[in-house]
This record gives C-alpha cells, structure tokens and sequence, in this order.
C-alpha cells in the first residue's frame, strides 16, 4: 500500500513530462476574477540553502543519529557539488515559465498517476449533523432543498459574484472554485484525467440522482434558464424514487471503488456499448451526484457520527451503499432515508476549503428556504441511466465487491466530539489553536509509541496563483522536547509549560512560513522531479533512508474549519498510519481518526482516546502553573 504524498515517484524514470498531463479544462474566467486572478503573486522557489537547513532540521526528530550525519553529508555534496544549483535553476526557470511551477506536478503526481482506489485512499468525506427525518418524504424533501441549496451556490460561481476569500490576511486564489461542478475524473491505464464541462460552451444543466444503484438525469432548470423550485425538484425526486423500487440492480457505481488499474481496464471494456458510454458521460457531465441511500445498519446516539463517517468514505460495503455512488465524481451528497447525511468529493480538482464553503452556504441556505407550492408546469420524467451489462461486466462487478468489501473491513474510523473546550481555551493563552492542536496530536502519538513520527498537516497555498498545498511538519525538535519532557516527573511545571510555549510558537512559525512559499517539501519534490525531467540521475539525497522516514507520514492531518457542525473525515496514508482531521468550533473540536484494522499496532478509538486526555492535560497544566514572575 503505498502512502498519499509519499514522493509518489519513489522510483527514477517513473515521471513523464508534464507535456504529457491532459490539461484540466482551461477556466474562462472573466471580469473581476480575471483581475483578482491576475494580482495574485507566483508561486516563489525558496533558496536552496533554506531549503536543506530546515529539512535537516525536519529530520532531527524522527530519525537517527547516525542516518542524519549520512544525510547531513548528502546535502553538502547537493549544495557544494554543483547539483542543487542546477536543480534549482532548471526549478526557478521553470517557474519563471509557468503561471505555477508546481500546480500540475502536484495534480499528477499526487492526484492522477496514483494508482490506489480513490475510496478511502484519497476522497475524503464529510458528516453533516444528523436531520431529524426518519422516513422517504423527509428525505426528499431535505434531498430537494439541499439540491436548491447547490444551485444557489453555482449561481454565485457562474456570476463571479462569490466574496474573494483570505487567509492571513491575503487574498486567496479562487481557481478551485471553477473546477469542482460538473467535472469528474476518468480512469486511465497509467495516469488518469479529469473532465471538466462547467466552462464549455453549453454547460450541463442536470444533475444525476442515484436510488437503489440506478442512475438518472435530472434536469434542474427549467427552459427558460431559471432554477428548478425546490418544489418541482420535489416532485422529481418522487418520481426518481418511484421508478427505482427494485433493490436487485447490478450495483454499477462499484466499479469506481477498484484500483485505478483495473477500474481503467474495466471502464474501457464497459463503455465498449455505446448506451454504456452514453450514460457514463450523463454521469461525468452532470452539475453533481446526489446519492439517496438505504438506510444503513443502526448504530447507538455514541456511535452514530463514526458510522456515519464509513457511510461517507465507502458506503458500507456491497450490502450497504457502495454501489450507490460514482466514486470519481467530484461531488456527491449523499442523504440516507435515516437522516444520514454528509459528503464525498474526488480530491483531484481541489481541496476542502472550497468544498466547505458549499456546504456552509447550502446549510445556511437550507435553513432560509420553503417548500412554497409553485404553479405545476408538468415536468418530463427524470431519465433513467441504462447499462448493458455483459457477462464480463459483471464479472468486473463482482471483483470490485470482493476488493471493496475488503477495504471496508479493514478501516477504522472514530469520530469524537472533544467537549471540553475549542479555539476559546488556546486563544485565552494567546496560542494558536491549530498548533495547540497539533502539539497535543504530538503528545498523543509520543505517549502511545514513545516514539515522534513524521507528521503532515495541509497547509494552503492558494495566497499564490493556482496554489494548492504544502506540508506542515508539525514533528519539530521542539515538539520532541515538549512531548519528551511533559511526562516527566523530574520536570517542574514551569518548564513544561515554557518548553510548550516554545513548540506551539515553533509550530505556527512553521505554518506562517509554509502558506507564504517557503515550506521544504513541494520544493524538495520540484528538485527531485526536474532531475528526473533532465533525465539525469536521480541525487542521492531522494535515495536516503532519511527521505523514506520523513515521507512515511504515521500521521497524516488536515484542519479544515468550517460554520457548519461537521465532521471530516479522509483515511491513513501508510498501512501503519493515522489519518486525522479536525474542525476546531469555538467551544469544542470535531476530530476524525482513522487507521486499519490489518496493522496491529494502530487503533482509531485509541488513538483518539489518547488525544482527548493530551489535550485536557495540556488545558490543566496551563491552568494549573502560575505565570513566572518577570
Ligand atoms: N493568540 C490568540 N489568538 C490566536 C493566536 C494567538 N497567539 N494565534 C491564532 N489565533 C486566532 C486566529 O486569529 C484565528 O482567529 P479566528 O478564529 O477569529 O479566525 C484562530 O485563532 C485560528 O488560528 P490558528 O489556529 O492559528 O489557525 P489558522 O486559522 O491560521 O489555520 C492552517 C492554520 C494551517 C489550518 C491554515 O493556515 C491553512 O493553511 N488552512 C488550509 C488547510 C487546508 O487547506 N486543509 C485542507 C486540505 S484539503
Ligand atoms: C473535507 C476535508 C478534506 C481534507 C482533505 C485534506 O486535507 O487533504 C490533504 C490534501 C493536501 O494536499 O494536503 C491530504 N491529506 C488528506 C492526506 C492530508
């Protein structure tokens, strides 16, 4: 199994030239976000000095002695033997070149040449609070609400009349904003691509809805280019429902969960039928995806979110709602007849941000609008999706099930709402919540393993033109300090408290510098990538041992802030890892932790339980140690 963001090209020669990537569809923005667009700063390449300093000191902690003085002398030759420099130059010529050095690198190498199931390896998914209806009306009409609620939203990205957003102050790149309606991933036998219809010349105006795994095309405007009302779309929904009772079908969409490999191969035997292809492409085209789920097995009020979250990332199983999805759709709601309800996104065309923002703006929205009876125009029947399904396509279902249900058993995922505090506690200590987060993320880890492990949080670079992310080690030798330190009878409190100040101080350093450019891990993988580009060999510091640890990331976490009380959630990157993501509210954090089952060394409810005492302990002990005295 191979980890998301593991430099992904381990191996020399593996990369192909970018000339090579099908470009996502060129965006036709125009008028005010032209010029936004247009103000925003490049992308820098940081110096390369900085670059090999702060990496070794990335290092100190999570490796050893020994393996850092064979990496130190590895960077020296880098640095003094000529090929760095000339790296670097091929890398600032490059981004000189570009509107972004690194944008389709990163998509490729990250996104469209992995090779792992998009399902739990790289989609994430995300928990809306639980609604109150317990039955199909209920459902339906909260489906045509939240459908009602999307189209609001496009209609605000199609006028170009979205607020810019900011982050530290700076505005940030909307880029994303034009790649996530109407757009999906395509499976391809060594790198996929990515369709995107919003910006053509007659862009979609349907959306599929999927019921008892039958696909339909529901338009959503009427003739005349306004919305559908949410209750005309209603009544579409009703009629969906009622001409998909069989609960027999042959789940389609399950094809979607297989390694891209084999679904590659499977997608080409299947829209080998034209009515196949046909309705794959309706599919792909359509606005979004809304999933009208079974309910799924009962789960107590304790466990009900981290069932939920499942029923997000994977829908369960063969049995459940895995079929009842496309899986390479960017977007897809899903609302269950028991009140579940939440999101998956294909993680290729953006980053949670932007998917955040529709969810706030739809919830808000949901909360406004009324189901107000319009005058009946009669609408056409939603059209139903056909598939020829030949016995080698079943077959191909048949496989997709079994490594499906597969992955099903072996994740686990526990959510937990900490209740004792959020943002409010770190910000009375006038500490920053992400690090405090992130330091007490730290102490867990170091009380389980006594260990510290390579660490990624996402940290956005959309302050640039077409930035997306890079790392935020939050490992430093300052965290292993602290986490060494905090269990330590010897210490005195006092000091404890000083050596966490200092992490905490360390970690936002860290993420000021990483959102303004000057991160080390996308621009050790530019160095790494221009080599292979050259053609020349690859240096052997992306050879080291050092660089294997500092990319096996046993912790892979993401905050990602939002109005709405949700959850997100997204899987481990390593066999041996967690994936954790947070969503600090003011007064409580929302935390997802996942890990699999087949590594006997990790536990999400254990993990999870390990992080709600740090971070308690962490409150005690700065309100327990009087402030020294200056
Ligand atoms: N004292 C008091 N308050 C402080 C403080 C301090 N020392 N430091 C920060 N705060 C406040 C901030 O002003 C902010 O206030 P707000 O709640 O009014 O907005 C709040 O605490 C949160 O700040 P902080 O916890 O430091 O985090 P952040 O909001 O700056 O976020 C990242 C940090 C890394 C998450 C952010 O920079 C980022 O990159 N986000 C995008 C991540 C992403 O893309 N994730 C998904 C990838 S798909
Ligand atoms: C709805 C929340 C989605 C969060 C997804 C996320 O954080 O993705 C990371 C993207 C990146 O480039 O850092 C990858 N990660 C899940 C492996 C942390």
């Amino acid at each position: 199994m191979l980890g998301f963001l593991r430099t992904m090209v381990g191996r020399s020669g593996m990369v192909k030239p970018s000339c090579l990537v099908r470009p996502v569809a060129v965006t036709r923005i125009t008028g005010r976000y032209l010029a936004h667009q247009e103000s925003l700063p490049k992308l820098p390449v940081p110096p390369l000095k900085q670059t090999c300093d702060r990496y070794l000191a990335a290092l100190e902690p999570i490796v050893e002695e020994d393996e850092l003085q064979h990496t130190r002398r590895l960077l020296e030759e880098f640095q003094t033997g000529g090929v760095g420099e000339r790296l670097q130059k091929g890398l600032e010529r490059r981004a000189r070149k570009m509107e972004n050095w690194l944008s389709d690198w990163w998509l490729k190498v990250a996104y469209l040449d992995y090779r792992m199931p998009v399902v739990v390896h790289s989609s994430p998914g995300v928990v809306l609070p639980r609604m109150e209806f317990h039955d199909r009306q209920g459902q339906m009409r909260f489906a045509a609400k939240m459908i009602s609620g999307v189209l609001n939203f496009k209609t605000m990205i199609d006028n170009e009349t979205l607020p810019v957003e900011h982050l530290g102050g700076q505005a940030l790149c909307m880029h994303q904003y034009y790649q996530v309606l109407s757009s999906c991933r395509i499976p391809g036998t060594k790198s996929d691509s990515i369709v995107n219809y919003s910006q053509g010349r007659r862009p979609p105006s349907h959306i599929t809805v999927v019921h008892n795994f039958q696909f339909f095309v529901l338009d959503v405007y009427n003739s005349d280019g306004t919305p559908l009302t949410v209750d005309q779309i209603y009544i579409q929904l009703e009629k969906i429902w009622n001409s998909s009772l069989q609960t027999n079908k042959e789940p389609i969409g399950i094809l979607t969960t297989q390694d891209r490999n084999t679904w590659a191969k499977a997608y080409n035997t299947l829209i080998k039928d034209r009515t196949n292809k046909e309705s794959v492409r309706a599919i792909q085209k359509s606005i979004i995806t809304v999933c009208l789920d079974a309910p799924m097995p009962r789960a107590s009020e304790e466990q009900y979110r981290s069932r939920a979250a499942v029923q997000m990332l994977h829908g369960g199983g063969s049995r459940w709602n895995s079929g009842n999805r496309w899986f390479d759709k960017t977007i897809q709601f899903i609302i269950g007849e028991d009140g579940s309800c939440g999101v998956i996104y294909e993680h290729a065309p953006a980053e949670g941000p932007p998917i955040i923002k529709l969810i706030d703006h739809v919830v808000e929205y949901m909360k406004q609008s009324e189901m107000v009876r319009t005058p009946m125009v009669p609408l056409p029947m939603p059209r139903k999706l056909r598939f020829n399904i030949t016995p080698e396509i079943k077959n191909d279902i048949e496989k997709a099930k079994q490594n499906l249900n597969i992955m099903v058993q072996d994740l686990d995922v526990r959510v937990i709402v900490f209740p004792h505090f959020g943002k409010n506690v770190p910000k009375s200590h006038k500490m920053s919540p992400d690090a405090f987060i992130q330091i007490a993320l730290q102490l867990a880890y170091y009380r389980m393993y006594k260990v510290c492990c390579a660490t990624y949080e996402s940290a956005s670079l959309r302050m640039f033109r077409l930035g997306r992310t890079d790392t935020i080690r939050s490992a430093s030798i300052d965290s292993a300090k602290f986490v060494k330190a905090m269990d330590n009878s010897a210490i005195q409190n006092m000091e404890k408290v000083a050596l966490f100040e200092k992490a905490v101080k360390g970690h936002r350093t860290y993420t000021d510098m990483a959102i303004r450019g000057q991160a080390i891990d996308r621009h050790l993988l530019g160095l790494k990538l221009t080599a292979i580009e050259d053609l020349t060999s690859l240096p052997e510091i992306f050879m080291d041992t050092s660089y294997a640890k500092a990319l096996h990331y046993n912790l892979s976490t993401s905050q990602v802030p939002a109005k709405t009380d949700c959850v997100m959630c997204f899987g481990p990157v390593v066999p041996d890892g967690y994936g954790v993501c947070y969503n600090p509210m003011d007064e409580h954090i929302n935390f997802a932790v996942s890990a699999f089952n087949s590594c006997e060394d990790t536990n999400a409810s254990r993990m999870a339980q390990t992080l709600e005492e740090a971070l308690v302990d962490l409150r005690d002990l700065l309100e327990q140690t009087p402030k020294a005295k200056l």
